[in-house]
């Protein structure tokens, strides 16, 4: 008896899930808790972190997981190991949804940078108007360069005070260009910070960093360790199915 978990959190993860519901494939979708009010999915949801790699292994035993994908974020790099980690332990085939980094094309000012603390250093001395499109979980480093105006961008309000003073934009994405045009001039960015995240749904801040002309301070992804992906829905749906009439 087939029950997928998918390992959620992403657009690609949301499309996922509605091609596993229209199939009729028992699966159950994970969040890690991460935001206040999550998409609803097609699916039976679960919210918050399993336990490390223990707790992974011991939810696939118990709710009778035959596959796992995971479909998270590629700067989500915990949980991923974990995943490759407890499905070696349980014997559980996974794959990960996992979509091509941005490529830099000859018209794009990046600076590539290794991580978080490259980021800052990268930033030029002298002031300038910087907007972190990192999230809220990274930016304390940032805190070591005040004599920038810095936007930020979260998906929800911030609890707790900021670690530098800064003006917070509120929105979950996906976010489109005009838009992202529209802050960038209206507030005078003249950096951007942001993460090779890939696909479609952050992508406009590349592009509209391109329109003009702007530098954009790009950390890579983090290392994952090895593991079968596949970048479309459709190929993990014929993952799922070939395996699913294989009975493996
Ligand atoms: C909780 C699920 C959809 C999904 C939307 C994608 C696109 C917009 C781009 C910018 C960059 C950033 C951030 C971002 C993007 C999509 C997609 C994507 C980047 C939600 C979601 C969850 C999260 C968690 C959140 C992180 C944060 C990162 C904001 C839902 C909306 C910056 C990543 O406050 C926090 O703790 C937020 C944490 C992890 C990175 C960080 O470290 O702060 N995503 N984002 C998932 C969970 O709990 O399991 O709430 O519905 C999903 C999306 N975020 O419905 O179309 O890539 O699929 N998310 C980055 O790229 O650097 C925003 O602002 O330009
Ligand atoms: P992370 O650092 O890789 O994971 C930290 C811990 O959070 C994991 O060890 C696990 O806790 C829990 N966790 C993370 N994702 C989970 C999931 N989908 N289901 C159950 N538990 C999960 O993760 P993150 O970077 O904070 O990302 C958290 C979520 O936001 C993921 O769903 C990811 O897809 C989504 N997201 C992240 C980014 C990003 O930039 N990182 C961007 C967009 C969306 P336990 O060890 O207790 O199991």
């Amino acid at each position: 008896m087939t029950r997928a978990l998918i390992l959620g959190g992403t657009a690609d993860a949301s499309l996922l899930a509605a091609a596993i519901a229209r199939a009729g494939i028992a699966a159950v979708y994970s969040y890690g808790g991460r935001t206040r009010a999550p998409a609803d999915q097609p699916l039976p949801t679960r919210i918050g972190g399993f336990g490390g790699v223990v707790g992974l292994a011991d939810y696939i035993h118990r709710e009778a997981i035959t596959h796992v994908i995971d479909a998270t974020h590629p700067f989500a790099a915990e949980i991923s190991r974990n995943a490759v980690a407890a499905c070696a332990e349980t014997g559980t085939p996974l794959i990960a949804l996992e979509r091509a980094p941005w490529d830099k094309s000859p018209v794009d000012n990046w600076i590539e940078v290794a991580d978080v603390n490259a980021a800052v250093a990268a930033l030029p001395e002298s002031p300038a108007r910087v907007f972190l499109a990192i999230g809220r979980q990274h930016i304390a480093p940032f805190a070591t360069r005040p004599q920038h105006t810095y936007t930020l961008r979260f998906v929800d309000p911030p609890e707790a005070p900021l670690p530098f003073a800064a003006d917070v934009i509120v929105s979950r994405g996906p976010f489109t260009l005009d838009r992202e045009l529209e802050m960038m001039r209206a507030r005078g960015i003249a950096w951007i910070v942001a993460r090779n995240s890939g696909g479609d749904g952050a992508r406009a801040k590349i592009d509209a960093a391109r329109a003009l002309g702007l530098p954009v301070i790009m950390i890579s992804r983090p290392e994952l360790p090895e593991r079968q992906r596949i970048e479309s829905v459709a190929g993990i749906m014929q993952w799922l199915g070939h395996r699913i009439c294989l009975g493996a």
